[in-house]
């Protein structure tokens, strides 16, 4: 019974994705009786946690119930107060646990806190599943860098584009609506100058019921984006611009004054600014995801330089062929097989008529 209504708790804390950021996803259900009394979860940082929607549900209901939760209930005092004491103050007897809350603010506290007031409390109740639903938040708590996630999308032989350069499009308009979703889930969407010159996107979130936009990063070394670019005009969400330290004054003034942030960072050999410094900064701002949509040379640069979790691998049954039409990474590439970047739990989709991969990188 603990897993079934844990599942619940899953299910419930899943309607959360996407929308708690910089916070966890968590839901929570109260059973007193053999029967579901409250159940709650968390919709919004700073309003309240999955506990105390639960709680509030189950008013008197909570006494002597059994309180199950997809995540170690807090014991700090955040923007809102802590769910130890609320849970406490019910009279909860027993709390199910899917896994201790990685932040160090509580990081097994708040469990210690519920056995010490005389709670029964069991953990690690479908605790893989809780971690996976949770991947953006445990990667950015523990790390302060946001969760990657490289999304391309290939035909059947392996290529972005013709040899002209003409990609729309590669995928099906199902695979597309898809990355759209992927783009409503995330915080942060980046790309490439190149991809802006090319395309001039407004890398917004069109899905057929709306849906959040993510803040738009774009990787620009040399402040070469055109200002009348129409992610720089539309106003649609923040936009954050990285350069390098050859980009003129003037023009990072003139993007400034567009509303856009202007980052300047250190350069990488060989390549433009260093993608682990602009992630290490989006952290700072509570950006705990990013989708990579590319091109070649910025998905060529998340890889060297190790800021990737998870990949989105859409392949189309099309072949175009042509030895210098694109591939999803471009960089010079590697010598020696030995050096590949390894994917795991690779897991295989058909959206459409395409297939898409996940995977997430191999973790040693
Ligand atoms: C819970 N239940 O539903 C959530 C928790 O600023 P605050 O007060 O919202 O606190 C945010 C932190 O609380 C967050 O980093 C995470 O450790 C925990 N989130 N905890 O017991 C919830 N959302
Ligand atoms: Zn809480």
């Amino acid at each position: 019974m603990d897993e079934l209504y844990m599942k619940q708790a899953l299910m419930l804390a899943a309607q959360g994705l996407g929308r708690t950021s910089p916070n966890p996803v968590v839901g929570a259900v109260i059973v007193a009786d053999g029967s579901i009394v409250g159940q709650g979860w968390h919709q919004a940082a700073g309003t309240p946690h999955a506990e105390v929607h639960a709680l509030a549900q189950a008013g008197r209901l909570a006494r002597n119930a059994t309180l199950y939760v997809t995540l170690e209930p807090c014991c700090h005092h955040g923007r809102t107060g802590p769910c130890t004491d609320a849970i406490i103050a019910a009279g909860v007897k027993r709390v199910v646990v899917a896994m201790t809350d990685p932040n160090p603010l509580v990081r097994g506290k708040g469990i210690q806190k519920l056995r010490q007031h005389g709670l029964e409390v069991l953990e690690g109740v479908c605790a893989a599943e809780a971690a996976q639903l949770n991947e953006v938040f445990i990667k950015w708590i523990a790390t302060g860098l946001p969760f990657g996630v490289l999304k391309t999308a290939i035909t059947l032989d392996g290529k972005i584009a013709t040899y002209t350069g003409h990609s729309k499009w590669i995928t099906s308009e199902r695979s597309r609506e898809y990355v759209h979703g992927l783009r409503n889930m995330y915080d942060a969407i980046l790309v490439g100058i190149g991809t802006v010159l090319a395309d001039d996107p407004s890398l917004t979130t069109r899905l057929p019921g709306g849906g959040k936009n993510p803040i738009r990063v774009i990787v620009d070394s040399k402040g070469r984006i055109p200002l009348e670019a129409k992610l720089l005009c539309d106003c649609e969400a923040p936009v954050i611009i990285a350069v390098g330290p050859e980009a003129s004054a003037e023009k990072l003034a003139a993007l400034q004054a567009k509303g856009a942030e202007v980052l300047t960072l250190p350069l990488v050999a060989g390549r433009g600014v260093s993608l682990r410094h602009l992630f290490v900064e989006l952290g700072q701002r509570n950006i705990t995801s990013i989708l990579v949509e590319g091109g070649a040379e910025v998905n060529a640069s998340v890889l060297a330089e190790n800021v990737v979790d998870k990949v989105h691998w859409f392949i189309a049954p099309k072949i175009i062929g042509g030895k210098t039409a694109p591939g999803p990474v471009g960089g010079l590439g590697l010598s020696d097989m030995a050096q590949a970047t390894v994917l795991e739990d690779m897991q295989v989709k058909n959206i459409g008529k395409d297939i898409l991969l996940t995977a997430y990188m191999q973790r040693r």
